[in-house]
């Protein structure tokens, strides 16, 4: 696969924001992020959540950043170091919710830098990440600010009450998170795990993109979804058209689920390192 422009020694890179929740297993939630953001010669910019107690073998609990800390964090680094593009994570609660929306807004981002919205919703185990009650807040107040959300099909089927089984079902809920508000709406295949591919659609309402990739047969797969929208953000912060930019994602995590490793007694990560091999 083709790699994004890395910049001279010396030179600033594109700077990207994630703001999401930290595994302190290393494999998803901002860690897997950072990782990807730096193998793709991207400066990172972080604003902490949550705090995660979790191994391999899944989440322990978590612990809630302020919300002025939250906040704090965003502001910061918008304001002074600017950022090309963000996506979101982990967001816990309504109220870190509202906030990280409110900031959005109040820095003058909306509308002017790409924002990714991955709506996670529970770890890969399915421990719950997001308060039940939160949900509506994310339909609410954050999807409308979002050029991409980037569901599962576990989290459309509690955004948009859609079960997808099929294509059919799969454009349905396309159009169903779209009218809630974001420019294009990613409805990710990959937990259809009786397809032999993963098939992602994206939609904005006028046009249907589909992005195909074999299903590899591996239990390590996690951070794919983070790594997806994260690869997928640096790609809208180099200014590519948003079909492009998920194209981008896409190949990106495939590469990443090739190289997927075990790591304890659990399930492992995919592994943005193999960019290291080049
Ligand atoms: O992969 C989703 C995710 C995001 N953020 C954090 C997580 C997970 C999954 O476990 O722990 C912090």
């Amino acid at each position: 696969m083709d790699f994004l422009p890395l910049p001279p020694a010396g030179q600033t890179p594109v700077r990207v924001l994630t703001i999401a929740g930290s595994d302190s297993g290393g494999s998803a939630g901002l860690q897997a992020d950072l990782r990807t953001f730096a193998l793709l010669s991207v400066h990172s910019l972080v604003a902490v959540t949550a705090v995660t107690v979790q191994n391999s073998l899944g989440v322990k609990g978590f612990h809630e950043i302020p919300t002025d800390i939250v906040a704090g964090q965003i502001a910061a680094v918008a304001t002074d170091i600017g950022i090309q593009a963000a996506k979101t994570g982990m967001l816990a609660s309504s109220d870190i919710i509202d906030t990280v929306a409110n900031s959005w807004r109040d820095l003058g981002l909306a509308g002017t830098v790409p924002f990714v919205i991955d709506p996670v919703c529970a770890s890969l185990h399915g421990e719950p990440l997001l308060h039940p009650s939160a949900l509506e807040t994310l339909r609410t107040r954050l999807f409308p600010l979002a050029d991409l959300v980037t569901p599962n099909l576990d989290e459309v089927r509690l955004l948009v009450g859609i079960d997808v089984v099929d294509r059919a079902t799969q454009q349905d809920a396309a159009r169903a998170l779209h009218d809630l508000g974001p420019a294009w709406a990613l409805v990710k295949g990959g937990h259809l795990r009786s397809s032999p591919q993963s098939v992602d659609l994206l939609y904005n309402g006028r046009d249907f993109h589909t992005f195909d990739a074999p299903r590899l047969e591996t239990r390590h797969d996690h951070g794919a979804g983070d790594t997806l929208a994260a690869a997928t953000a640096c790609a809208l912060a180099h200014g590519y058209p948003m079909p492009d930019a998920v194209a981008f994602g896409k190949a990106w995590v495939t590469e990443c689920l090739r190289s997927a490793y075990p790591i304890g007694e659990g399930l492992g990560p995919v592994s943005a390192l193999f960019r290291l091999q080049a």
